[in-house]
């Protein structure tokens, strides 16, 4: 293989733009040869997770189960691209423990509350703020801004291709022999 297995993970709020920069990132290195996985809720939360909410404790399980899942995909050489709000320094630290310090790469993609809030593409912070929904992301459930993140994103501020430019220019060293 060409490439160097590496478990990247996009933190960040609920329609921050974490899983348009997991597939963005995931089509440039393709383009380029590698051999990438993004996971995310479309096919963790409805698959093997389909039993966990939204509590402090399905939160945790639910991201022990996919660092788990990384660990396989690290083990036979492919980029695993994750795209999982993770809210908390102790839960990044978990998976950060479980894939080991050395292949973990930490991307924040940062965009306020209120802008995520004002993008609503599935119409969640709606339901949230009219309390449809409970423990909410940055609402009534908490969101730690990451101190360990290798690289950060500003979605309020970059557009999406220069995000995923940026992300991509940090990763193509790490993935490189
Ligand atoms: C946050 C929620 C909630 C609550 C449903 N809080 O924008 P989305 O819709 O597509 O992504 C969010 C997704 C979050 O799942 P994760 O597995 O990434 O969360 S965690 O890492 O904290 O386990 C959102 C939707 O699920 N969603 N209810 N209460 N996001």
């Amino acid at each position: 293989l060409k490439q160097k297995a590496k478990v990247i993970w996009i933190t960040g709020l609920s329609g921050s733009g974490k899983s348009t920069l997991a597939h963005g990132l995931e089509r440039r290195l393709a383009e380029r040869g590698y051999l990438t996985q993004v996971l995310d809720g479309d096919n963790i939360r409805t698959g093997i997770n389909n039993n966990l909410g939204f509590t402090e404790e399905d939160r945790t399980e639910n991201i022990r189960r996919i660092a788990e899942i990384n660990k396989l995909f690290l083990n036979c050489g492919i980029i695993s691209i994750n795209a999982f709000i993770s809210p908390t320094n102790d839960i990044r630290q978990m998976a950060r423990e479980i894939i080991g310090d050395v292949d973990f790469i930490e991307i924040f993609v940062d965009a306020s509350f209120d802008t995520c809030a004002k993008r609503d593409p599935k119409g969640l912070y709606k339901k949230a703020l009219a309390g449809q929904i409970k423990n909410f992301t940055g609402l009534d459930a908490p969101f730690d801004r990451p101190d360990n993140a290798e690289v950060t994103i500003n979605t309020d501020e970059l557009s999406i291709e220069e995000g995923i430019e940026k992300a991509y220019q940090f990763v193509k060293s790490e993935v490189r022999w």
